[in-house]
């Protein structure tokens, strides 16, 4: 049976929830039948947090791949204000923050990796998820920036690790930003986008059965 790795950020900031890490809570342990006409389930879902902290996040990836060796992985974070998932196409080599991370860390203009390469691409079919998740009727933007804060250097670290191991460099590797819960955006001032968690882990079964052959 295939291994399907979710990976998702507890809260950060003055959030007391994240949406990331509850639907990847849901989604533990699930297993999946990809394709219609086949009763065996063929994908299992093992769903691990990672810590909002620059670099440690990249480090508790490294280790949670090694241990579990999955055929796919799917980062989620979430992504506060935007209107829909967000597939989000690259990670750059920089680290930027504008509010410090679960331990106080607030780099300024940095590399995340000296002498590497200035951008990633993540190796899901991008394009061919975003028109599955289209298709099933849920607001869904292709994302060409990550931000430079603790998501963006789980990209782009992940990628970076991925794409020079002998061992894993054929997993392929996507990351969602996911809005706010609508819990969350009521209590705003001001109205803000949000989506439901059952439409958020619809489009997360979609993207796991879009890119898993
Ligand atoms: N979102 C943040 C970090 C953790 C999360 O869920 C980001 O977009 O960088």
């Amino acid at each position: 049976m295939k291994k399907v790795l979710l990976t998702g950020f507890g809260p950060f900031g003055k959030e007391s929830i994240n949406p990331a890490l509850l639907v990847i809570q849901e989604l533990d342990n699930q297993k999946l039948v990809l394709n219609k006409g086949k009763n065996n389930p063929e994908a299992k879902i093992v769903s691990k947090e990672l810590s909002v902290v620059f670099r440690k996040t990249i480090n508790e990836f490294i280790t949670i791949v090694e241990t579990i060796n999955p055929d796919l992985i799917l980062s989620i974070g979430q992504a506060g204000g935007r209107m829909g998932i967000s597939l989000e196409r690259i990670g750059i080599n920089v680290a930027d923050a504008d509010i410090a991370d679960n331990e106080k860390n607030k780099p300024r203009d940095e590399l995340i990796v000296r002498d590497g390469p200035v951008a990633y691409f993540t190796t899901i079919n991008v394009r061919h998820t975003f028109n599955e998740i289209k298709e099933a009727g849920i607001p869904v933007r292709i994302s060409n920036s990550a931000g430079t804060y603790v998501c963006n250097n789980l990209i782009y670290g992940a990628l970076h690790y991925l794409t020079s191991s002998e061992k894993f460099s054929k997993i392929k590797y996507g990351f969602i930003h996911i809005p706010y819960l609508p819990k969350q955006a009521a209590e705003m001032k001001k109205i803000t986008p949000s989506m439901p968690l059952s439409l958020i882990k619809k489009a997360i079964l979609i993207t796991i059965k879009t890119n898993l052959d």
